[in-house]
């Protein structure tokens, strides 16, 4: 199996990829080429991050390799049989608190409340305003109804049991107050504003909530190809708490145990540069115990999607 082909451009040369992939398969412990990566002049993070990518795209290689052959194909001709490793994409890189604890956006001082690597999560405080949320909030009420999913065999929507929520979709830049938001969350995403889908907004009373699930469209299922021709994949997602409920409907990741608590103008940061549960990116709205909890949800596309 070969290396994924896309580049990420930047320091990451597809030669050093080449290189990394070449040591990783002759077994060099990867610290040291983590290393000789950061002696060679990439940054630490980039370093980290592409080199957790190109080891778990070998252990998942390994991992087919040594799966049995399923039934109905040819012993003997297993490796013909391997499935392509899901494409690797270019995600979000977010301005980060790399020297100061506050990140200036569109005027505001936002700033870092938690990063995690892997799943590349980062939980932001200050995003919104308070009288923004509540703006929000007056203008999707008259608006919302049942929240529905993605219908991955006909591409339209359907409802689910495991999203109990309700909500609505603004268009892209639909008021000011709209555009300015998500010009802020292009900014601090360093992720075009066309790429961005118009922004979501939810809506839990108390019992609901939202299992968990991952983001991104499964590719091999037929309802995915009328969603990835608008835009392509999902990347990465921003969920922005409008709201800070009395208990519970904290974000939660289960892979990592992680669970991020709504709190009125944060907003969590989670990007997959695949869409394969190697990501670590299984998250979900855990129920509202007290109260209700909205949200506004930001989903960040490969390409420029539907306004
Ligand atoms: O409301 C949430 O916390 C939540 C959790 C998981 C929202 C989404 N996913 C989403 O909108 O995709
Ligand atoms: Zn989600």
């Amino acid at each position: 199996m070969t290396a994924p082909s896309s580049s990420t451009g930047g320091p990451f040369t597809d030669e050093l990829r080449q290189w990394a992939l070449s040591e990783i398969a002759a077994a060099r412990a990867p610290d040291e080429v983590l290393r000789e990566l950061i002696a060679r002049g990439i940054p630490e993070e980039l370093a980290v991050d592409e080199l957790t990518r190109l080891l778990e795209s070998r252990l998942a290689e390994l991992k087919q390799q040594r799966e049995p052959a399923p039934h109905g194909t040819a012993e003997g001709h297993a490796t013909a049989d391997i499935q392509p490793a899901a494409e690797i994409q270019h995600v979000p890189q977010p301005l980060t608190a790399e020297t100061s604890n506050l990140i200036r956006v569109d005027g505001r001082e936002v700033s870092v409340l938690m990063q995690l690597k892997h799943p590349r999560v980062i939980v932001f405080g200050n995003l919104l305003a308070q009288d923004e949320c509540d703006k929000l909030i007056a203008l999707a009420k008259p608006r919302i109804t049942a929240s529905s999913v993605i219908d991955m065999q006909s591409g339209g929507n359907r409802q689910d049991e495991g999203r109990t929520s309700s909500g609505m979709a603004f268009r892209r830049g639909e008021t000011k107050l709209i555009e300015r938001i998500e010009r802020r969350i292009a900014a601090l995403l360093q992720w075009p504003y066309e790429n961005g889908e118009a922004l979501q907004i939810l809506r839990y009373a108390v019992g609901q909530e939202y299992k968990p699930h991952y983001d991104y469209v499964d590719p091999t299922q037929p309802g995915a190809l009328p969603f990835l021709a608008r835009g392509g994949q999902r990347v990465a997602s921003l969920v922005m708490y409008l709201n800070t409920p009395p208990r519970g409907g904290a974000t939660n990741f289960p892979d990592v145990g992680l669970e991020v608590a709504a709190v009125k103008g944060n907003a969590v940061f989670f990007s997959y540069d695949r869409a394969d549960p190697s990501t670590g990116t299984l998250h979900g709205g855990m129920p509202v115990i007290a109260g209700e909890k909205w949200v506004a949800t930001k989903w960040l596309r490969v390409s420029r999607t539907d306004p």
